[in-house]
C-alpha cells in the first residue's frame, strides 16, 4: 500500500502517424464508408495495455485526428511501419523540440533501428510485452536505457487485451485483433519472419473471445484478424474457430471476420468448413507468382504443392473471397510475367490482388543475397507499388517499370475487373449470412455509395456501378451485398492505380533519361 502511494503517475502520449495513401489505406471510398479511416493500428491499444494502470494513457491516431503538440505527457510513443519513416520523424522532432522525451518501437524500428537512432530517446526494438513495462519500472527509477530489445519472444499468452475502449472506433470501418505471431515458412523476401519468428504463437481461446466479445460491445461488426499467418498452427486455429463459430451461432452472427492465411488452407477442408461456420468471409493469401520458377527461387514451395488456381477456387467455393499479394521481379521473371500473372488473377477471379514489385527489406535473407552481389541500388521505402530498391535479373529495370505499369493499368481496368468481380461472385460458394441492408447503418452506406459512385461520379463509373450491381441482382441476388462493396472499392483502387501509373512515369523517364553526370 505505502510502496504504491510512492509510484509517481505517468502521462503518456501514444501517436500512429498519418498513413501515406497506399492500395490499403482506401481514402477515396472513405467519405461513402462515411468513417476517416479503414482499420486502427493495433499496436497502440496493445501498447496501452501493457502499460500499468496507474500511469495515464492517450491514443492518437493521425489518421482520425490531428497530433496535439501540446498535449501534457512525460513521454511520448510513436509506432510506425517503413512507409511513415517521414512523418516518425518530423512528429519524433517536434516533440524533441519541445522538450519531450521521446520514445518509439514498431516494424520500422524493429527492422530499421539504425534510421532512429538519436533522433529518438529510447527505441523498442521488436515486440514490447515485457520491455515496455520494464521501461516503465526503470523511468519511476529515473535509471533507463537507451534501447530495449527483445530477444525471445514473447509469449502470446503475455499479450493483454488491447485497449480497444481508448480507440475513437466510430471513425473507423474495421477493427483489429491479433491471434497469432510468426510463420513457419521460409519466404527469402519475408521481413516477417525476422521481426516475429517462424514458431507460431497463439493466444489462448479465452483471450481472443475476450477481445471479440469487447469489440462487439463496442458496436462493430467486422473484425481484421491480423496475424502473419493465422493457420501457422493449424491445431489452435481450428479450436479458435469451433468456438468463435459456438460464440457467433449464439449471437446470431453480428461479426464478419478477415484475416491472412498460407494458400495450403484450400488443403483442409475441416478448416475451410471451420472458417466459414465461424463467419470468416476474406482472406489474404501471399500467392505472389504463378511461376513455378519464382516460387521456387524464392523459397515459397508451400505454394508449389498443388495447382494454384484450383486452390484458390477451393477456397472461394466455400464461400470466403481471396484476395491476393502477387509479386513481379524476381529473377526467374522475364518480360513474359506481365502477362502470366494477368492471366492467373483474371482466371483465378481475384478482384483485389495487391501486385507488386519486389523488394529487398533490410535483414531478410534476399536483402543479404542481393546486397551481396551488388543487384541493391537504395533501401526499400516500404511501399512496393512506387519503388523497386532491386536490380532485376531476368530483364533491364526499365523492362520491370514499364511491364509493372501496363500490368496494374489493365488489372484495374474497368473490364478486366468487372470480370473478375462477376465471376467470383456467380461462383463462390453460399456466405454464411449474406445479408443485404441489414440495419439502419447499411442503408445509409448504400445512400452515400449511390451518390459518391452514380450521382456525383462520371457516366463511366456511374454505369460500371449500375450495371455490376444490376447484374448480379439478376444473376445471383444473394451476392448483391459483394456486388456494391466491389463497386465501390474499384473507385479507390481505379484512382489509386493511376495516381500509381503517374509515378511510375515519372521513375520510367528517369530511367530513360538519366540525369547528365557533374
Ligand atoms: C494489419 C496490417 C496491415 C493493415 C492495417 C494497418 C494498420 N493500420 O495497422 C493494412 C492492410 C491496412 C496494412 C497496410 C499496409 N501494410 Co501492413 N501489416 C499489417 C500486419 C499484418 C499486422 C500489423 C499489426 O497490427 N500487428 C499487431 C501489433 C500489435 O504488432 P506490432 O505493430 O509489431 O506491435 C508490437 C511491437 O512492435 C511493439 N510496438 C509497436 N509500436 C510500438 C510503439 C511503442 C512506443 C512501443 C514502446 C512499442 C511498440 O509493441 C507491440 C506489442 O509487442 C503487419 C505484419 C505484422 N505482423 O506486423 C503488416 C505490415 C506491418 N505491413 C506492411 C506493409 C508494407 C504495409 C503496406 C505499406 C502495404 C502496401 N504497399 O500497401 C500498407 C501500408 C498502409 C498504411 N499506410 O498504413 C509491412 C511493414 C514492413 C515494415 N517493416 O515496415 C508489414 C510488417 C508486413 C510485411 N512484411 O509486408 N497492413
Ligand atoms: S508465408 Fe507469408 S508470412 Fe510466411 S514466410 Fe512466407 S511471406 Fe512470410
Amino acid at each position: 500500500m505505502f510502496a504504491r502511494s510512492l509510484v509517481r503517475r505517468v502521462k503518456i502520449y501514444l501517436v500512429a502517424p498519418r498513413n501515406p495513401e497506399s492500395f490499403w489505406t482506401f481514402d477515396r471510398i472513405l467519405p461513402s464508408l462515411g468513417k476517416r479511416c479503414v482499420f486502427p493500428n493495433l499496436s497502440l491499444p496493445t501498447v496501452a495495455a501493457l502499460t500499468p494502470p496507474e500511469h495515464e494513457v492517450v491514443l492518437c491516431d493521425e489518421n482520425v485526428e490531428p497530433v496535439d503538440f501540446d498535449v501534457d505527457a512525460d513521454i511520448v510513443g510513436i509506432t510506425g511501419y517503413v512507409v511513415h519513416k517521414r512523418r516518425i520523424l518530423e512528429i519524433a522532432g517536434e516533440f524533441r523540440r519541445r522538450g519531450k522525451l521521446v520514445v518509439a518501437g514498431g516494424p520500422f524500428a524493429s527492422l530499421c533501428p539504425e534510421e532512429l537512432r538519436g533522433r529518438v530517446d529510447v527505441l523498442f526494438l521488436d515486440e514490447a510485452e515485457y520491455t515496455w513495462p520494464r521501461f516503465l519500472r526503470e523511468y519511476g527509477t529515473g535509471h533507463w536505457q537507451p534501447e530495449y530489445r527483445q530477444d525471445d519472444k514473447p509469449s502470446m499468452l503475455d499479450s493483454p487485451l488491447p485497449r480497444f475502449d481508448l480507440l475513437k472506433v466510430d471513425r473507423y470501418r474495421t477493427l483489429t485483433i491479433q491471434f497469432a505471431r510468426g510463420c513457419p515458412y521460409t519466404c527469402e523476401f519475408c521481413d516477417i519472419i525476422v521481426m516475429y519468428g517462424r514458431r507460431p504463437r497463439t493466444k489462448s481461446v479465452p483471450q481472443v473471445l475476450a477481445e471479440v466479445s469487447a469489440i462487439h460491445r463496442l458496436g462493430i461488426g467486422n473484425i481484421f484478424v491480423v496475424d502473419d499467418n493465422f493457420i501457422g498452427n493449424k491445431r489452435e486455429a481450428k479450436a479458435l474457430l469451433a468456438a468463435l463459430a459456438d460464440w457467433q451461432r449464439q449471437r446470431g452472427y453480428p461479426l464478419e471476420f478477415m484475416t491472412e492465411v498460407s494458400l495450403n488452407v484450400a488443403q483442409d477442408d475441416e478448416l475451410l468448413a471451420l472458417m466459414k461456420a465461424a463467419n470468416f468471409t476474406t482472406v489474404f493469401v501471399g500467392i505472389e507468382s504463378p511461376r513455378p520458377a519464382s516460387l521456387a527461387e524464392s523459397g515459397k514451395t508451400q505454394n508449389m504443392r498443388g495447382d494454384l488456381l484450383e486452390a484458390v477456387h477451393r477456397i472461394q467455393a466455400a464461400g470466403i473471397e481471396v484476395m491476393a499479394g502477387m509479386i513481379v521481379g524476381f529473377d526467374s521473371d522475364d518480360a513474359s510475367i506481365f502477362d502470366e500473372q494477368f492471366r492467373f488473377i483474371q482466371d483465378a477471379r481475384i478482384p483485389i490482388s495487391m501486385t507488386g514489385m519486389l523488394n529487398a527489406m533490410p535483414r531478410t535473407p534476399l536483402h543479404a543475397r542481393l546486397k551481396a552481389a551488388g543487384r541493391l541500388i537504395a533501401e526499400s521505402v516500404g511501399d512496393q507499388f512506387v519503388f523497386t530498391n532491386i536490380v532485376p535479373r531476368g530483364m533491364s529495370r526499365l523492362e520491370l517499370y514499364e511491364g509493372y505499369r501496363r500490368l496494374l493499368g489493365r488489372l484495374y481496368a474497368y473490364r478486366n475487373y468487372r470480370r473478375r468481380a462477376m465471376a467470383l461472385m456467380l461462383t463462390r460458394g453460399r456466405h454464411l449470412q449474406s445479408r443485404l441492408l441489414a440495419e439502419r447503418a447499411d442503408i445509409a452506406l448504400v445512400g452515400r455509395i449511390l451518390w459518391n459512385c452514380v450521382l456525383r461520379a462520371s457516366p463511366r463509373r456511374a454505369w460500371f456501378t449500375l450495371s455490376l450491381v444490376a447484374e448480379t441482382a439478376l444473376r445471383r441476388p444473394a451476392a448483391l451485398r459483394d456486388a456494391i462493396t466491389l463497386a465501390l472499392m474499384h473507385k479507390h483502387l481505379y484512382e489509386y492505380m493511376r495516381h500509381t501509373s503517374r509515378r511510375l512515369e515519372t521513375l520510367i523517364r528517369e530511367i530513360r533519361t538519366p540525369p547528365p553526370a557533374v
